[in-house]
């Protein structure tokens, strides 16, 4: 009740959302790339994706963190799944901020999977943008058309992650300018990072706000104080680098709008995610998220297919790995 109570009764014109345009479709990309080439790509996709889901339901917030991380260095091309053995790729980073590992998993099972019917015909980058896409839908979320087309990258290096990834601490100056260098607008970044209504954090991401916020203040205010306890509860002051808790204290399994919900009462969990209520530029999308799940779930898919859009590889920038680990050469 609480809960909805303090995000009722608003109208965010129209045009918040209308603002929102897709830039123009790069033109190499289409929801029907594979279509001759591999027509049964999507059901095979879906099959194995939710049969690693049966097996563990991390499976979606690993699975679409992953892709995120991916398309903001270099782009959307499946860098991030190279493995080096010189540890000197781009999951080797500092900033992969502990990317779990049935992502990664889940990837390689649908490549092979893939490559079973369709050999040497579909590019990691593609299977990623697709498995995002579905372990959004089997977790009750929006679907959307999947743009097709991306090869996979021929580099794969730690040090082009750092500066590229969003930080926890981030105020929404930080995040909308990091956001802008890649074409998306302040309305795509409260409707991506609503992707936090599912998934883990570690207690370490967000002990400063907890214990050291100020030195007249170490609780941050802008936490619900009931919220604050649980979380102190949870995560002690000298807590491991391992405990984790669920990003969305009230639903954290489904992909909902609750989580804007949870920033109007204060339990966003993140600095970088209840800024986005506290800070009137991003408030009113906020509020809109919390009233409309429709508008969220519009907002989410637009969003997403303008993220699958970065740093495409074309021609000879790229190639479809036979494995995802590993460049071809
Ligand atoms: C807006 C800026 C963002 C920041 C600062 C941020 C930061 C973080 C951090 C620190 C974690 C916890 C990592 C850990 O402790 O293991 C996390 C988890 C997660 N993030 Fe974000 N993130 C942002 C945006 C996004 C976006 C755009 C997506 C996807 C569209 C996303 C999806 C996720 C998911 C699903 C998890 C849970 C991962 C898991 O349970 O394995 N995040 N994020
Ligand atoms: C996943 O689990 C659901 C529910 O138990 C079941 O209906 C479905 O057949 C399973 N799918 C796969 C691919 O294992
Ligand atoms: C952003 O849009 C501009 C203008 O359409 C384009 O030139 C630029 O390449 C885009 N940047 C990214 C990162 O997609
Ligand atoms: C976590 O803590 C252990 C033990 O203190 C340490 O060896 C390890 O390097 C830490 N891991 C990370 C990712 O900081
Ligand atoms: C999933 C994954 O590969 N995570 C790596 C992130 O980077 C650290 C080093 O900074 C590695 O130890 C992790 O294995």
């Amino acid at each position: 009740m609480e809960r909805r109570r303090r995000c009722v009764a608003l109208m965010v014109a129209a045009a918040l959302l209308a603002a929102t345009m897709p830039s123009p479709v790069a033109a190499t990309l289409s929801p029907d790339y594979y279509k001759s080439s591999c027509p049964d790509l999507e059901s095979i996709v879906r099959y194995e994706v939710t049969r690693k889901k049966n097996l563990t339901v991390v499976t979606i917030p690993a699975t679409l963190r992953l892709f995120f991380h991916d398309c903001m260095v270099g782009g959307c091309d499946a860098a991030v799944l190279i493995a080096s053995p010189k540890y000197d790729a781009e999951k080797d980073a500092d900033d992969n901020e502990s990317l779990a590992g049935d992502g990664f998993d889940t990837i390689n099972r649908v490549k092979a999977a893939v490559e079973k019917k369709c050999p040497g015909v579909v590019s990691c980058a593609d299977i990623m943008a697709l498995a995002a896409r579905d372990v959004v839908y089997l977790a009750s979320g929006p679907y959307w058309r999947v743009e097709l087309g991306r090869l996979d990258s021929l580099v794969s290096r730690k040090s082009d992650v750092e500066g590229k990834l969003p930080s926890e601490h981030m105020h929404v100056n930080e995040l909308a300018a990091m956001f802008q260098k890649k074409n998306l607008t302040l309305v795509d970044l409260v409707a991506l990072s609503g992707a936090h209504t599912v998934g883990f954090a570690h207690c370490t991401r967000f002990a400063s706000r907890l214990y050291s916020y100020s030195y007249s203040t170490p609780t941050d205010p802008t936490y619900n104080p009931d919220y604050a306890d649980q979380l102190k509860e949870a995560c002690p002051r000298k807590v491991n680098n391992i405990t984790a808790v669920n990003m969305d204290p009230v639903s954290p399994v489904t992909f909902d709008n609750i989580y804007y919900t949870n920033l109007c009462n204060g339990l966003g969990l993140f600095t970088s995610d209840q800024v986005l209520y506290t800070d009137p530029a991003t408030r009113p999308i906020v509020k809109q998220f919390a009233n409309s799940q429709k508008d969220f779930f519009d907002a989410f898919a637009e969003a997403m297919i303008k993220l699958g859009r970065l740093g495409v590889k074309t021609g000879n920038e790229g190639e479809i790995r036979k494995v995802c680990t590993a460049f071809n050469h």
